[in-house]
């Protein structure tokens, strides 16, 4: 598979240095965010890694070819396309590519093509998991799975509670995932602190993630992690207000009949509009949280691993 990819120089000099390198995806910008908040943010998150030791390498697909590192034309391009780029899971990799045309990398996308770069971690906003009524829908993200078995440690703000946050974690329980808590024994909700859902562990440091990490993959247990690291307290919104316009986006997208692939983009969008912009704020604040945790993360895994 690695024929199809292209790291750009500053990753490729990264990996070849053994400097620490975080991966990033694409669909928080096309479907995740509005323009021209999406670009801005994208921008900022690559800073953010960069300030705090690692080279970020974000992640699409442009005319056909993985990519790991974009440019910031890239970024732009894709930024302004919005919704308009293909949302690529994995089903979607081998038409985008064998067509030669553009996707944004969802979770699940990130992690095929960072294992493949040979980049470990990653840090993003939120991942999919098993949706509200999922067992008469079916609606389960290709996220689980993918955390499943590729090994990629993924660092993100919990799940929204778009999500049946209960049936996620079982899920994941099947499937092998530690879910650990940064600094916190329950599983943070995106825009909230707590959802009243337990993590399996609770760790407070970098060093102990990497650690964890590592050792998982040296048993040969293969397959990825989960982080669920807290929104910071001063950008958190209130739970009775976020909840009542998630119920409300959920309600909505059922009697619009929305499903599959689109579901997931229009509660995001649709949550934004319901709380006017605020929700968007605290977005921006968890990832760009999220992205100082998985540099850091990811200086201790090279120590450990000897790169
Ligand atoms: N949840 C968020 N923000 C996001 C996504 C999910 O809070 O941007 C995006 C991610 O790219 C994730 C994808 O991998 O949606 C999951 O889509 P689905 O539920 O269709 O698997
Ligand atoms: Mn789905």
């Amino acid at each position: 598979m690695k024929e199809y990819l292209d790291l750009s120089p500053e990753v490729s000099a990264a990996l070849k240095a053994g400097k620490p390198v975080v991966a990033l995806e694409s669909t928080i910008i096309s479907h995740g965010m509005p323009y021209p908040q999406n670009v801005e943010t994208a921008l900022r998150v690559e800073q953010t890694i960069r300030e705090n030791g690692a080279v970020p390498a974000t992640i699409a697909v442009i005319g056909g070819r993985l990519k790991a590192g974009l440019t910031a034309d890239e970024i732009e391009y894709l930024g302004k396309k919005g919704t308009a780029v293909t949302k690529a899971s994995r089903r979607d990799l081998p038409v985008l590519v064998a067509r030669g045309q553009d996707g944004a990398t969802t979770v699940t996308t990130t992690m095929i093509v960072a294992a493949l770069a040979g980049i470990r971690v990653f840090a993003t906003g939120g991942i999919g998991g098993v949706h509200r009524g999922a067992e008469t829908t079916m609606d389960i993200s290709a996220d689980l799975e993918e955390l499943a078995r590729t090994p990629v440690m993924v660092v993100c703000a919990g799940a929204k509670s778009i999500l049946d946050l209960g049936l996620t974690l079982e899920y994941l329980e099947t499937k092998g995932v530690p879910v650990i808590g940064y600094g916190t024994e329950e599983l943070p909700a995106f825009y909230t602190r707590k959802s009243g859902f337990k993590v399996d562990y609770r760790v407070d440091s970098p060093e102990e993630l990497a650690s964890i990490f590592h050792v998982k993959q040296e048993m040969g247990l293969g397959g990825g992690m989960l982080v669920t690291n807290p929104i910071p307290e001063e950008y958190s919104m209130d739970a009775d207000r976020i909840n009542a316009a998630i119920d409300e986006a959920v309600g909505d997208a059922k009697r619009l009949g929305i499903h599959g692939k689109e579901t997931t983009p229009y509660l995001l969008a649709r949550i934004k509009d319901l709380t006017g912009g605020d929700s968007l704020a605290s977005n921006i604040q968890l990832v760009l949280n999220n992205a100082r945790l998985a540099a850091r993360t990811a200086a201790c895994l090279n120590k450990l691993t000897g790169l």
